[in-house]
């Protein structure tokens, strides 16, 4: 990387990186959710533009070989917060509306990481990893454990996902602005025989279901599983993107003076896609990639807010989505049917749900204004990978039982000259024992032990193909997994099976 005058970095109160002086940047992770490779311009997106995440790339280090480390968001966000991969621990597949805390308290995080070396941290937006204990979440009480618990001092959260219910915003342990006389009521099964779901009122939905998400209907919106009550407390879909930006940039003023770590954590463009009215209609693919937009335009106000505070300097931003792209996702709002020229996941196959390159090969964006030099860089770096890469820019300790799986790349995020990301990497789709695609150099084997893969093109309804366990592709040659290499290089898959197996049942990956 560039020299940097050691006059400007002492006048922006940073010390020159190395590794004997840990710097103490704010960092910035922007998590979009269900973004493919190909779903940003900067990324080959021609039909609409997203000029403020263009612009991170133009200033910053545009990764083409970044991921998140699975194909759905629950085991991504395990993976990220605690460095470990998800496949190893039972229940980190795709969380239900009431599910308990995945990730234990007092567990070490990349936000506990943060904390140990004095900085403030928060996550808001997408939570998606459960709350409360054993029996699930008191909706009604206090809330934990959850984030604040495992390193986080703040968070404001969507608690499940859109698509999930309840419909409520969730500041620290509480349900915001419930009203102690209509009680939240969150459950399985249709609290009564004339409760109105997405069945029995289907005709009354703003927006039809396709599959699942016919359970209790809110904001015209049916959703997966039932609720009652909290009335006052419930949001519009429409208005999720204004507040985390309204709740980040309060949150960054009134953190400005120490070094802080924010996880912002969007939910565009997860289903159910209903951006802001201003964004409705601003692009030609329906409202798939117009909260592609209303995500543009979040990643511009978090920039402004930084530059207003003269914190831009001194931040780093990483921009990552949590899985790949999927068309129909259980809505009939039209994404498959627009769909057009637009390749969500760019030149690679699958999506969401798949081990195929796009399922977790994603937009991965690293910017730091005057530190890190504009380039476009092939090395592999992954959402795993920020913990131990971000504990060795800061000098903070990794426990030795903790961050298993993450590696240091760190050289490689702010793009240090020859500096190199990964040589191997696990992806998984959902949960543990599901299926896995191994990357090893520019070689890719899948394991799948389901023998079947979902979504295997994107721009299809969901649905389940039947696929060989293993296959082995070449993805210099052939990124689009096209051609199946395992009966011509039967020596590279053996060697990449073994590892693979070896990885998986030795506990960790860290070396
Ligand atoms: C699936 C849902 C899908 C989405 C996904 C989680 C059905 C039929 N499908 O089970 O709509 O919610 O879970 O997405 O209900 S994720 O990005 O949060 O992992
Ligand atoms: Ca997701």
């Amino acid at each position: 990387m560039k020299k940097i005058p050691l006059f400007f970095l002492l006048a922006l109160g940073v010390a020159p990186l190395s590794a004997e002086e840990p710097v103490k940047p704010n960092v910035i992770v922007i998590m979009a959710d269900d973004l493919g490779y190909g779903d940003v311009s900067c990324y080959g997106a021609t039909t609409y533009e997203t000029p403020n995440i263009d612009k991170l790339a133009e200033q910053g280090i545009r990764f083409t070989s970044g991921y998140c480390s699975a194909s759905t968001c629950t085991p991504t966000r395990y993976s990220f917060l605690t460095g470990n991969y998800a496949f190893r621990k039972e229940g980190t597949g795709i969380a239900p509306p009431s599910s308990p805390a995945i990730i234990p308290g007092g567990t070490p995080t990349i936000a506990s990481m943060f904390q140990s070396v004095g900085y403030k941290t928060a996550v808001i937006g997408k939570w998606h990893l459960g709350l409360g204990g054993e029996d699930g979440p008191d909706w009604n009480g206090d809330l934990k454990p959850g984030p604040l618990e495992i390193g986080f001092d703040h968070c404001f959260l969507l608690p499940t996902t859109n698509d999930r219910v309840p419909q409520v915003y969730v500041e620290d342990h509480r349900v915001l602005n419930l009203d102690p006389n209509d009680p939240l009521w969150v459950g399985k099964k249709k609290p009564s025989e004339d409760h109105p779901t997405g069945i029995s009122h289907r005709d009354t939905l703003k927006m039809d279901w396709t599959h699942g998400h016919n359970a209790t209907i809110h904001n015209g919106i049916s959703r997966i599983g039932f609720y009652t009550g909290g009335e006052e407390a419930r949001f519009r879909d429409e208005d999720l993107a204004d507040k985390w930006v309204e709740q980040s940039m309060k949150w960054i003023e009134e953190n400005k003076d120490e070094p802080f770590f924010l996880f912002f954590a969007s939910h565009d463009c997860h289903v159910p896609r209903m951006p802001h009215e201003r964004f409705q209609g601003t692009t030609p693919h329906g409202y798939r990639t117009d909260s592609i937009v209303q995500l543009d335009w979040c990643v511009g106000e978090l920039s402004k807010t930084l530059d207003r505070l003269e914190l831009s300097e001194n931040t780093l931003i990483v921009f990552c989505s949590d899985n790949g792209p999927v068309m129909d996702d259980g809505y009939a709002d039209g994404a498959l049917e627009k769909v057009g020229e637009h390749h969500a996941a760019g030149p690679f196959r699958g999506g969401k749900y798949s081990v195929y390159e796009g399922g977790t090969r994603t937009p991965f964006i690293a910017t730091w204004k005057g530190t890190i030099d504009p380039a476009v860089s092939d090395e592999v770096v992954t959402t795993i990978d920020l913990y131990s890469s971000l504990a060795s820019l800061t000098g903070a300790e990794i426990p030795a039982d903790a961050a298993l799986d993450s590696a240091d790349v760190s050289g490689a995020l702010l793009g240090k000259e020859n500096a190199k990301g990964r040589e191997e990497f696990v992806q998984q789709d959902n949960g543990k024992g599901g299926n896995y695609g191994f990357r090893s150099g520019n070689w890719k084997l899948q394991r799948h032990d389901s023998g079947k893969t979902r979504n295997l093109v994107v721009e299809k309804l969901l649905e389940n193909t039947p696929v060989p366990q293993f296959q082995l592709f070449n993805l210099d040659q052939d990124p689009g997994e096209e051609e199946n290499l395992i009966e011509s290089h039967p020596e590279i898959a053996e060697k990449m099976k073994g590892r693979l197996a070896e990885i998986i049942e030795s506990g960790s990956s860290r070396r």
